[in-house]
């Protein structure tokens, strides 16, 4: 299955989850009973091969102090909350546009729009298209929250647990959550960049669908820079196994955790790599033919080298090395907005290490 199916079928999914109504100008989609028309013609037509959907759009889009080239990027919102993008690229005279299916949307100049989100918790796709000979697309996907107030301790059943009142030395980062993405069976799948998905990020606890989770655009961007750096790095990686991504404080509590432990928030993960073979363990990445804390410093000497760069700075933030863990060796990372090492440290890396929340 390539790339490009994949990412029709996900459209498809968005579009049978009731995520609302996909443009899908361009993409030829194959139903069953066309398959059956194509095998009733004598002389078999050879079909275009589908191409990968590029990973990266030919411009970017700047939103909440970010900047993503990613083909699909995500943005947390309330309900009726208002967003303003804007699409940048090399050349000035490129010519885009956006098409909003739900909310309302207003182009406030030639690369520059602002959308509001409905009133209504959901997942919205705003899509934005640069024009050309090569047309460019990203889409944004929209994740309206679903309110929270601090006293409660469940939503719709799901157990959320309590936030610690106060943030932890005034950092904002450490604000009561004002609202949750809802995650059901159908928009589980929903893709949040290229390579990672909704499902992903969902607190471990024991719980049903409907579930909620905290979520951060910050830390999504910079798992799938790591992702795309590794890759570059020669290792062919799908996605990170993210052992923790978000943990209700209810279930941080179960595990006798720190009470500020980022992973509250949506701003933390606890990442691994189980590409070859896919056993729920990590690989042996530096393939030395054993699986320990020099498999998890790959990750790390990766994200210490993206560190040192000026493009890396807006995703400066925790950095841990863990030898063992349930699924092996492992790396935290997190958004928290200064640095932070701790555990196993990268090779060749004289870098701080500090007293860090985990
Ligand atoms: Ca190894």
């Amino acid at each position: 299955m390539t790339r490009r199916h994949i990412h029709i079928g996900l459209m498809v999914a968005a579009i049978l989850g009731g995520l609302g109504v996909w443009r899908m100008s361009g993409v030829q989609l194959t139903t069953s009973a066309s398959v059956e028309d194509q095998t009733a013609q004598a002389a078999p037509v050879a079909a275009a091969p589908l191409q990968p959907a590029p990973l990266r759009a030919r411009f970017s889009i700047r939103y909440k102090g970010l900047e993503s080239p990613f083909s699909v990027s995500s943005v947390l919102l309330m309900p009726g909350e208002g967003l303003t993008f804007e699409a940048v690229s090399d050349s000035p005279s490129a010519v885009y546009s956006v098409e909003a299916v739900s909310g309302l949307l207003t182009q406030q100049d030639a690369s520059q729009w602002s959308w509001t989100a409905p009133l209504q918790s959901g997942i919205y796709p705003v899509q934005i298209t640069r024009a050309g000979a090569l047309p460019s697309s990203i889409t944004l996907n929209a994740l309206v929250k679903m309110p929270h107030r601090p006293s409660q301790s469940a939503i719709n059943g799901y157990p959320i647990g309590y936030y610690p009142k106060r943030p932890y030395r005034n950092n904002p980062v450490y604000l009561i959550p004002e609202g949750l993405v809802e995650v059901t069976e159908a928009n589980q799948d929903t893709p949040l960049t290229p390579h990672f998905r909704l499902g992903q990020f969902v607190c471990k606890q024991e719980a049903g669908f409907p579930k909620y989770v905290v979520l951060n655009e910050r830390l999504l961007l910079k798992l799938e820079l790591i992702l795309e750096e590794m890759n570059r790095a020669g290792h062919r990686i799908d996605t990170f196994q993210i052992m923790s991504g978000y943990r209700t404080p209810a279930y941080n509590k179960s595990l006798k955790n720190v009470q500020y432990s980022l992973h509250q928030w949506g701003v933390a993960a606890d990442i691994y790599v189980d590409q070859s073979p896919r056993d729920e363990f990590m690989d042996d990445l530096n393939k030395d033919g054993r699986i320990d804390y020099r498999d998890a410093q790959v990750i790390s000497s990766v994200i210490a080298r993206m560190d040192q760069t000026a493009d890396f700075q807006p995703y400066k933030g925790g950095l841990g090395g863990y030898k063992t863990g349930k699924f092996g060796p492992f790396v935290h990372v997190d958004v928290r907005g200064w640095d932070a090492r701790w555990g196993v440290q990268p090779k060749l890396q004289s870098g701080v290490t500090t007293v860090a929340l985990r």
